[in-house]
């Protein structure tokens, strides 16, 4: 996609010191830190409550406004479009939308926002009208990795500046969108293993309740945990995949079906705290106790955390939706003609029988 390069500012290149400072992140911090939890050591103390830093993906490019074909325009007086992919019934997709209002008003900048109710035609339609609504800047937080041409093209037409986070789309960074914003989802399902082979001795037969189609989340998810089982647990087998879309009700129909025609199951990994939790209800309501089925979660919901201290979830690792400060900090940068990473990985904590009690609070 062609788009007009308005070289309409002579830049100095900003020093790469301007792209540390653009990535960094204060958040309070929920869980044991991903460094902590990558030597598998269990949490005793704590979870450092200092901040939670995100930081350029390794080897990641830059953009510039010059390079992308922008114009340069002062955020405060600049209307943000915000588009959300999932109905926020899941408190991943409430806390990711409250992290983008808080910082918008704590910016001053005026926000746009629309919630696409899990409907992928509705969230391209739903950028149309924030366009059409006068956004300068958008934030996208997609629900599919494909079909956003349209957008892109549209976004293009106005010079509007793209900045996704969450789930990645399939297009060329500094191109059709600045920056692209996660969590290192593949590194996710590797911890997740970890929880999973600490849990059930590395032994036994596993299933995994799959995430929706058509995104990297889910793919990814599942590239980590299934490379790190046959790297460091071949004896613990994936004799199940299934997906419950990221959904609680399917979690939970997936589950009963699983326990029925898989009784010797041992563990199951579920790609998100909801159906994890729908996992749990189906497993109360086979009359099993708490941990007689290993769970082992993404994302670090209050509930999903409660579940850990009551025995019933073997460990969650977290996928922080604390975007807000970043995707503000990115476009700021951005529109102030400083270079921003094209990649820009959030960082994400975990937790187990040794921090969820104390960490609950922190959980969202
Ligand atoms: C992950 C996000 C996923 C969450 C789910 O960043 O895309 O989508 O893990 C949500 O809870 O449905």
């Amino acid at each position: 996609m062609q788009r007009t390069t308005h070289r309409s500012l002579l830049l100095a290149r900003p020093v790469l010191v301007a792209l540390a400072a653009a990535v960094a992140l204060t958040a309070t911090s929920c869980a044991k830190s991903e460094d902590d939890a990558s030597d598998g050591k269990k949490s005793t103390a704590a979870a450092d409550a200092g901040q939670k830093v995100a930081k350029p993906k390794p080897g990641s490019k830059t953009c510039t406004v010059d390079a992308y074909g922008g114009k340069k325009i002062d955020l405060k007086s600049a209307t943000v479009g915000f588009s959300q992919s999932e109905k926020e019934a899941n408190p991943f997709r409430i806390a990711e939308t409250q992290s983008i209002k808080d910082e918008a008003a704590k910016r001053g900048v005026k926000l746009l926002t629309a919630n696409a109710q899990s409907q992928f035609s509705k969230q391209i339609s739903d950028v149309q009208d924030l366009l059409a609504k006068g956004a300068d800047l958008l934030v996208i937080a997609p629900l599919n990795s494909d079909g956003w041409d349209p957008v892109l093209q549209a976004a293009a037409a106005k010079q509007v500046p793209i900045v996704t986070i969450d789930r990645k789309i399939n297009a060329t960074a500094c191109k059709d969108y600045v920056s692209f914003i996660a969590s290192d989802f593949v590194e996710q399902g590797r911890r997740a293993a970890d929880q999973m082979i600490e849990a059930t001795g590395g032994k036994g037969e596993v299933a995994i309740l799959l995430g929706s189609a058509g995104n990297n989340v889910t793919t990814e998810r599942t590239k980590g945990f299934k490379e790190r089982l046959a790297e460091k647990a071949p004896d613990l087998k994936v004799v199940f995949e299934q997906t419950g879309d990221f959904t609680r009700e399917k979690g939970q129909q997936v589950t009963e079906q699983l326990i029925q025609s898989k009784p010797g199951i041992k563990g199951i990994y579920a790609e998100n705290d909801e159906m994890g939790l729908g996992a749990v209800a189906a497993l109360k309501g086979a009359g099993k106790k708490a941990g007689d089925i290993k769970i082992v979660t993404v994302d670090g919901t209050r509930n999903a955390v409660q579940g850990v201290v009551d025995g019933w979830i073997s460990g969650v690792i977290e996928s922080n939706p604390r975007f807000g400060p970043l995707a503000f900090q990115t476009l700021d940068d951005f529109t102030q003609g400083k270079e921003v990473p094209q990649d820009i990985i959030i960082q994400d904590g975990a937790y187990d029988d040794g921090n969820a009690e104390q960490d609950l609070g922190k959980a969202y």
